[in-house]
């Protein structure tokens, strides 16, 4: 099969819309894709400084790498987890990808931070909802600490829609209504704005525009991953994809345009200071704080 555009040799198949293209203009419709959901969803300003956050795996790798090639003003900051041979891995391909893209990367240890790595703490707690907790913490607070305007995360489109479909399984209304491609900044700045430019396009063509780009990236998942509904959800919607092409951008499209529905049954808690760090929270001590047993902020200010 030939590219629709030059006629040169397919470098892949897409599905929706459906075509043919070669490798160089494969990069180019993912990368007009990418700057077109920026635009569309007014995620950055052109002079802002977005600190992306780095997990040694390909989403984040290509929104690092795209962030870069479209001009912005980036740096990266990777979390280790301190999950074994896993974290280490993690850590190692950030740092990898950084260099090749001569990208600033910064990087906190949850273990050196907090004593323990994720996995390690005793609690009733399950391991992925305390996990989430922190690495949203952390890197909301660094960007805080440090004047970023904006955090960019991988997420992209079958990610939402797997977390949408399976909110929606459960009626989680108050997850759905708070869900979408930009988080704005709130409480004075102190919820850094989040943004994630990859919301429109999906994993396979990620997967194609790191190869195309000779991204190297973890492949390995988690331990923590196996069995996780989320990935049933994600096949479920493969399957349908595999039928109806585009199954998966009208899905959280129509979301998007329905949103305001379940607005009407959010219950925001009343956001304070936190005792302890400052932040916002809905209690005296906010979850982190309460969770690590904190009694002084983390200040994860950069020298420079
Ligand atoms: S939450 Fe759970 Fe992930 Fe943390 S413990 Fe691993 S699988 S890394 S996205
Ligand atoms: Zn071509
Ligand atoms: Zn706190």
């Amino acid at each position: 099969m030939r590219c629709k555009f030059c006629k040169k040799p397919a470098f892949i198949k897409l599905h929706y819309p459906k075509m043919y293209l070669c490798e160089e203009h494969f990069k180019e419709y993912f990368e007009r894709k990418v700057k077109r959901t920026i635009e569309r969803y007014k995620m950055l300003k052109p002079d802002e400084r977005v600190l992306v956050v780095v997990s040694g795996g390909k989403d984040s790798a290509v929104t690092a790498y795209i962030l870069k090639k479209l001009g912005y003003n980036i740096e990266c900051l990777h979390i280790n987890l301190g999950i074994g041979e896993y974290s280490e891995k993690s850590e190692s391909y950030a740092k990898k990808q950084c260099e090749a893209l001569g990208v600033p990367l910064h990087i906190v240890r949850v273990k050196e931070l907090l004593g323990k790595g994720i996995g390690e703490v005793r609690t009733r707690r399950p391991t992925c909802s305390y996990c989430g907790l922190t690495k949203r913490y952390i890197f909301n607070k660094f960007a805080y600490d440090n004047g970023f305007d904006a955090v960019a995360t991988g997420h992209n489109l079958d990610d939402e829609a797997s977390f949408i479909f399976s909110n929606m399984m459960h009626w989680n209304t108050q997850y759905l209504a708070k869900q979408g491609p930009v988080t704005p900044s709130q409480f004075n700045g102190k919820l850094v704005k989040k943004v994630k430019p990859l919301y429109e396009v999906t994993e396979r063509e990620v997967v194609a525009y790191a190869l195309a780009n000779g991204i190297e990236y973890m492949m390995e998942e988690c331990p923590y991953s196996v069995g996780a509904t989320t990935i049933e959800y994600k096949e479920i919607l493969n399957e349908m994809e595999e039928k109806r092409p585009g199954t998966k951008i009208n899905f959280v499209k129509g979301f998007l345009r329905k949103r305001h529905l379940f607005e009407a049954e959010l219950q925001e808690a009343e956001l304070r200071e936190c005792r302890v760090c400052g932040m916002p929270s809905s209690g005296e001590v906010c979850s982190f704080c309460r969770f690590w047993r904190l009694e002084e902020p983390i200040d994860f200010r950069v020298k420079r």
